[in-house]
C-alpha cells in the first residue's frame, strides 16, 4: 500500500501522509508526495491542494533512523524546493503534532489549518541538529528573529494558540479538522486569495541581537555545537538571500548531522524509547488500572513523587505520623504548586484542581482502598519492612506496593509480605516532580502485570522509564557511588577540591562533584552510608565526609562544605584539604600532583566499567538503558550519549587499556575490568 494517496473532488485534491505510526518523512513518503504534487499540478480544475496526514499526528519529521545513511532523492530539502514552485494555493491540514521537517514542510505550503489541540515545532536541537529543511530561514521570515530562534533552540514546540497568535497558523479548528480544511480551502478559491510563499518575505535584525542572543544561551546550551550553529544559520537569513541562507543551513546541518553530537543524542532518542521495551512484556500484558495513589512519607521526595500524580489529577493520599507533619507535608506540596504557577508553568485554577485531589491522614486504613501505595520513608531495611508489613495488612488485595529506596535489597523487602508478587521499586530521584527518570526495580517475585503497570504509569506521568534488577543501588545509585568514590580518592591522593570540580564540569557534568554534595546535603550520604555494609563501598573514600558533617559541614545549608560560601561566592573549604593529608596518612595514601586527564578518566572509567559490569549481570536489560539512566538522572551530558556510548566513541580497548593500569596502581578490588567490556574491545 502506498504511502501518500491523493483525492480530488471539486477542484480541490486532498494529498493524505500515511506512513506509521508517527508519519515520518521516510524516503516513500517523500517521494509519494513530490509525485503526488507533480500529478495533481499536471491536471486542470484543480484550484486548491490539502496536505494533511492520516493516523495519530501530522508528520514528527525527517526519519532519524535514516541519519547517516547515503541520502536518497528526492531529499527533504528537494521537496521544499519543489513546494516553494507550486502555484496552487496549498493548505497544511496538522492534528498532532508537525515536528521538525514535518513542521518545515507546513511552513512550505501558504496557509496552515491546525486542529486546537495540535502543536508545531522544531526539536532537532534535541538530536544535536539544527532544522535542515529550510526551518531556520523561513520560520524567522514568518515569525521574526527573536521568536524563531526561542523555538529552534529551546527545542519547545508551541500550542496551536500560540501558533495562531504567531501567525504560523491562519485558522485554528474548532470542529472536525477534514471538514474545516476543506471549508477554508474554499474560501480561499473564493476569494482568489494568493499563494503566500514564506520564502518570499523579507527579516531583518541588528547583528548585535545575535552577539547578545548567544551571550543570554551560553550558560543553558553549554556544550552543545547545535544551538550555536542554529543561530549562525538563523543569522544568514537576516544578511543573505533566501538561497544563499539556505546554502549556510545546510553546510551547519551536514556539519551536525555528520558529528559526534548529533549521533550521541540520537542514540539516546532511541535508547529512551527501547528502555521501556521489556521482554515477555507486550500490548497483551494485562495492566491494572490506578484511580488511587497512596503515599508513605511526606518528606522532601513524598511530596514531589506526589506532584507527579496530583498533576494528572490522580487522587493521591499521602501519610504521615502526625498532624502536624501531614501538615507540613501539605505546605511543601503548596509551595511546589505556588513555584509552578509564578513560572507561568500553570495557571491558579489548575494549582487549586490539582491540590484538590490530595488528602493527608495519619490512619492506615484511609489508604485500604489505593491501586498503588509507594512508600517514601526513612532509608532503613527495618523501617521500610515495618511499613510493609503494615501495608500488607491493610491495602487491597491487587495493590501495587512500591518502594521508593535507592539502595535496599527489594528482594529481602518483598519476602517480608504474604503478596511479593506486587512489590516493585519506583526510584524517582530528587526532586521527584521535575528529574525526568523513573528507574524500575523488578524483584524476583515481580508479576508482569505489576511492571507492565509500572511502565505505562511512568509513560503517563511524563517519566523516562527504565527496569533495573536487584542489586545494591540498581543501576543509578551503583553506577554514581563509583563516581563518588573516586571523585573522593582523587582528594586523598592530592587532588583539590576546585580542580576535580572543574574537570567533571568541563567534561559536561552540570557540576564537580562536591559541589552538587555540598548542593544536596552531605550528611544525607553519611547518613545512608551507615545502613550500608563496608563491603559495598570503599570507607577511605567517603572518611572526609564523615569529618566534615560531624564538624557540622553539611554543605550549603550549613554555609560550608567542602566549600564555604559568603553570599554567592564559594571558596574550597582549607579543612578538606588538611583532612585528606590526615586521611592519606592514615590510610598510606602517598599524595602527588594529579592531572585533569586523571581525574576525567577514573570518574568517568569508573561509570563506565561498573555500567558493564551492570549489563554483563542482567541488572541492566541492554546497555542503552545504562546511557539512559545516567544521562537522566545524573546529568551526563547528552552530546556524550551516556557513559557506555562514551565508551565506544573513545575506543572500547584504550578505555581496557586505562582500567589495567588503574588496577596496576589502584588494586583491582574495584577496578577489576568487566568482562563485557573486555569482549568488546576484543571485537
Ligand atoms: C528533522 O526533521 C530534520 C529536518 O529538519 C531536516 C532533514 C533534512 N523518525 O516517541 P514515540 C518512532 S529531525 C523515525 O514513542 P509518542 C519512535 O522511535 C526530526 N522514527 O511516540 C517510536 O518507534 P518504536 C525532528 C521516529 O506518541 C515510534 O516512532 N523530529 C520518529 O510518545 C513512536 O514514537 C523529532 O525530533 C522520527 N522522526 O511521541 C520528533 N519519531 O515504536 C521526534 C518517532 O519502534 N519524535 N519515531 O519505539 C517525537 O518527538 C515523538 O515520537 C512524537 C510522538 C511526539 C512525535
Amino acid at each position: 500500500m502506498s504511502v501518500v494517496s491523493t483525492e480530488i473532488n471539486n477542484e480541490i485534491a486532498v494529498i493524505t501522509i500515511d506512513n506509521p505510526p508517527v508519519n515520518a518523512l521516510s524516503h516513500a513518503v517523500r517521494e509519494g508526495v513530490s509525485r503526488a504534487l507533480q500529478d495533481v499540478g499536471a491536471k486542470d480544475g484543480v484550484r486548491a491542494i490539502i496536505l494533511c496526514c492520516a493516523g495519530r499526528t501530522f508528520c514528527a519529521g525527517a526519519d532519524i533512523s535514516e541519519f547517516g545513511k547515503p541520502p536518497k532523492s528526492p531529499t527533504l530539502p528537494e521537496l521544499m524546493e519543489q513546494m516553494d514552485h507550486i502555484t496552487i494555493p496549498l493548505i497544511a491540514a496538522i492534528h498532532g503534532t508537525a515536528l521538525g521537517g514535518g513542521f518545515e514542510l507546513a511552513l512550505c505550503c501558504h496557509y496552515r489549518i491546525l486542529e486546537a489541540a495540535a502543536k508545531v515545532g522544531l526539536p532537532e536541537v534535541n538530536l544535536g541538529l539544527i532544522p535542515g529543511a529550510g526551518g531556520t530561514q523561513r520560520l524567522p521570515r514568518l515569525i521574526g528573529v527573536s521568536q524563531a530562534l526561542d523555538m529552534i533552540i529551546s527545542g519547545k514546540p508551541v500550542s496551536a494558540e500560540k501558533a495562531l497568535s504567531l501567525k504560523i497558523a491562519d485558522r485554528i479548528s474548532q470542529n472536525t479538522l477534514e471538514q474545516d480544511a476543506l471549508a477554508f480551502a474554499e474560501e480561499i478559491i473564493k476569494d482568489y486569495r494568493p499563494i503566500r510563499r514564506i520564502s518570499a518575505l523579507d527579516v531583518k535584525a541588528d547583528p548585535i541581537f545575535f552577539e547578545n542572543f548567544g551571550k543570554k544561551i551560553a550558560s543553558k546550551t553549554r556544550g552543545f555545537l547545535a544551538p550555536i550553529a542554529a543561530i549562525e544559520a538563523v543569522k544568514a537569513a537576516t544578511t543573505q538571500s533566501f538561497e544563499e541562507g539556505l546554502k549556510v543551513e545546510r553546510t551547519e546541518f551536514i556539519k551536525l548531522v555528520e558529528g559526534p553530537q548529533s549521533k550521541a543524542q540520537r542514540h539516546l532518542f532511541f535508547a529512551e524509547r527501547e528502555a521501556a521495551k521489556v521482554p515477555g512484556i507486550d500490548k497483551n500484558t494485562a495492566v491494572l488500572d490506578i484511580r488511587q495513589v497512596a503515599i508513605i512519607g511526606g518528606g522532601i521526595m513524598g511530596c514531589g513523587i506526589a506532584v507527579n500524580f496530583l498533576n494528572k489529577l490522580l487522587p493521591v493520599t499521602l501519610l504521615e505520623i502526625s498532624p502536624e507533619a501531614c501538615e507540613t507535608a501539605r505546605q511543601k506540596i503548596t509551595e511546589i504548586y505556588g513555584s509552578s504557577v509564578k513560572k507561568g508553568r500553570i495557571t491558579e485554577d489548575q494549582k487549586d484542581k490539582m491540590l484538590a485531589q490530595l488528602t493527608l491522614t495519619c490512619a492506615y486504613h484511609d489508604i485500604s482502598d489505593a491501586d498503588l501505595v509507594i512508600e517514601a520513608v526513612f532509608e532503613n531495611m527495618d523501617v521500610k519492612k515495618q511499613v510493609f508489613e503494615k501495608l500488607d495488612s491493610v491495602a487491597k488485595p491487587t495493590a501495587i506496593l512500591a518502594t521508593n529506596t535507592s539502595f535496599l535489597d527489594l528482594n529481602e523487602m518483598a519476602s517480608a509480605i504474604s503478596r511479593p508478587q506486587n512489590v516493585i521499586g519506583l526510584h524517582f530521584f530528587s526532586p521527584a516532580h521535575i528529574m525526568p527518570l523513573l528507574e524500575i526495580i523488578r524483584t524476583d517475585h515481580t508479576s508482569d502485570e505489576v511492571l507492565a503497570t509500572a511502565l505505562k504509569l511512568a509513560k503517563m506521568i511524563g517519566k523516562t522509564a527504565v527496569v533495573s534488577g536487584v542489586c545494591y543501588g540498581f543501576i543509578a545509585n551503583r553506577m554514581s557511588s563509583c563516581y563518588g568514590r573516586e571523585a573522593g580518592l582523587l582528594l586523598l591522593e592530592g587532588a583539590g577540591v576546585e580542580q576535580v570540580d572543574r574537570v567533571l564540569y568541563d567534561f559536561g557534568m552540570p557540576m564537580g562533584m562536591f559541589t552538587m554534595l555540598d548542593m544536596a546535603g552531605i550528611d544525607i550520604g553519611v547518613m545512608a552510608r551507615e545502613n550500608i555494609s563496608p563491603e559495598n563501598y570503599d570507607q577511605r573514600a567517603f572518611a572526609i565526609h564523615a569529618a566534615l558533617v560531624k564538624a557540622g559541614y553539611k554543605g550549603q545549608k550549613t554555609g560550608a562544605g567542602f566549600y564555604t560560601y559568603d553570599g554567592q561566592q564559594k571558596t574550597a573549604n582549607p579543612m578538606v584539604n588538611e583532612l585528606a593529608q590526615k586521611f592519606a596518612e592514615e590510610f598510606q595514601i602517598i599524595r602527588r600532583p594529579i592531572s585533569d586527564q586523571e581525574i576525567e578518566e577514573r570518574c568517568i572509567f569508573a561509570l563506565i566499567n561498573e555500567g558493564y559490569k551492570i549489563v554483563e549481570e542482567g541488572i541492566a536489560l541492554r546497555a542503552s538503558d545504562v546511557d539512559v539512566v545516567f544521562t537522566a538522572a545524573f546529568g551526563f551530558p547528552r552530546y556524550r550519549g551516556g557513559p557506555l556510548f562514551y565508551a565506544e566513541q573513545i575506543g572500547f580497548d584504550y578505555v581496557v587499556r586505562k582500567i589495567n593500569e588503574f588496577a596496576k596502581t589502584h588494586g583491582d578490588r574495584w577496578w577489576r575490568p568487566s568482562k563485557l567490556l573486555i569482549n568488546m574491545a576484543a571485537k
